[in-house]
């Protein structure tokens, strides 16, 4: 069984390693819970979308941008919030999404202090988790999206690596073009099938 204690010393040995930046993952999405992962996997698909790949063993990481995901409790486990933030520019990380829900959605929040000056995207998991996920004091900023919205919280990542990679920043446009291009095809499909042939094939 892995224990806190092992995933903390993972964290911290892969800060002492110094490798190489094309070697670690550049986002890391960090989530409360294994049951925030149903909301939480929309940043993974955003990420997908954009060519990256998700890291799943340090020692075999694959080319090009990368990503890496785990479950860190606030509460549950306060020892790995710590280690994960506070390790997270020494392991090459470069922006940080963080999930959680409930009323006390402390992780996003806690994170963007402890891995400061590293941006921290916060994904309010559910409605009632926005306040604690977005009302951060002066000087501890943290950047937020919508309830539920991770989809737009990889998105986020990305364009904060992309101020730096034409490649990635041309992806980032193309992605939304291919976005604007489904508004066109179901706004011709609604106008020639009718609204309640339109309906219908929707249901
Ligand atoms: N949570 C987990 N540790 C601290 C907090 N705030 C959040 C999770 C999840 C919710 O509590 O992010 O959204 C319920 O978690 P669980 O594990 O009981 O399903």
């Amino acid at each position: 069984m892995t224990t806190v204690t092992d995933l903390v010393e993972l964290f911290e040995s892969e800060a002492q390693r110094d490798r190489p930046s094309e070697q670690t993952p550049d986002v890391g999405i960090v989530m409360g819970s294994d049951s925030d992962l149903d909301v939480m996997a929309d940043a993974h698909d955003a990420l997908v979308d954009l060519g990256f790949a998700e890291v799943t063993d340090y020692d075999d990481p694959p080319a090009g941008y990368s990503f890496e995901s785990w479950v860190v409790s606030a509460h549950r486990t306060p020892d790995l919030m710590y280690a994960y933030a506070e390790t997270a520019a020494d392991r090459g990380l470069d922006v940080i999404i963080a999930g959680a829900g409930g009323k006390s959605a402390d992780l996003p929040n806690m994170t963007a202090s402890l891995a400061y000056p590293l941006p921290v995207v916060g994904v309010p998991v559910q409605e009632k988790s926005v306040d604690s996920v977005i009302g951060m004091p002066t000087g501890a900023p943290i950047t937020a999206v919508d309830a539920g919205k991770s989809y737009n919280a990889g998105l986020s990542a990305a364009q904060f690596l992309a101020t730096g990679d034409d490649d990635l920043a041309e992806r980032l446009r193309e992605l939304h073009a291919e976005q604007s291009d489904g508004v066109a095809d179901v706004s011709r499909e609604l106008h020639e099938r009718g609204t309640p042939g339109f309906r219908a094939e929707r249901d």
